[in-house]
């Protein structure tokens, strides 16, 4: 079963999204196997954000997404990394449909409210570098069988 990694960033802390966008992903019935409130130090965001530091947005990147408390979580479901993109929307919150998470809150991409793994290579690195093994709970969900 595929899993992905996914941050509700500073900007959705602080607007009380958290609740919000846990919800929709429990109501397209993905599984939640991992999650912690914390917040992200200069190593691990420089890590996390390693394609970009080439970018001339990188250090204002680093900069927000230590800048707050984020929430991140493992997400377990079929196709889940694909979906979680498609509900998130474009990362230009612009260009982003309704109904999208980015599409509803969003209003700048620098401030886009949330991350999702791009790629099961990104989900694998990203879930690894975020949470250690025994923090990701395996357990029996009945949903599971009225979905898959
Ligand atoms: P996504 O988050 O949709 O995978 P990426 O990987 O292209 O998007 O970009 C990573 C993050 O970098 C975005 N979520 C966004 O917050 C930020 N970002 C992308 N483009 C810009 C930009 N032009 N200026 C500031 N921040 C940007």
């Amino acid at each position: 079963m595929e899993r992905t990694f996914v941050m509700v960033k500073p900007d959705g802390v602080q607007r009380g999204l958290v609740g919000d966008i846990v919800s929709r992903f429990e109501r397209k019935g993905f599984k939640l196997v991992g999650g912690k409130f914390i917040t992200i130090s200069q190593e691990l965001a420089e890590k996390h954000y390693g394609e970009h530091k080439d970018k001339p947005f990188f250090g204002e990147l680093v900069d927000f997404i230590t800048s707050g408390p984020v929430f991140a979580m493992v997400w377990e479901g079929e196709n889940v990394i694909s979906a979680v993109r498609t509900m998130m929307g474009a990362t230009n919150p612009a260009d982003a449909a309704p109904g999208t998470i980015r599409g509803d809150y969003g209003q700048t991409v620098a401030m886009n409210i949330v991350h999702g793994s791009d790629s099961k290579e990104s989900a694998a690195r990203e879930i690894k570098l975020f949470f250690a093994e025994d923090e990701l709970i395996s357990y029996d969900q009945t949903i599971s069988k009225w979905i898959s």
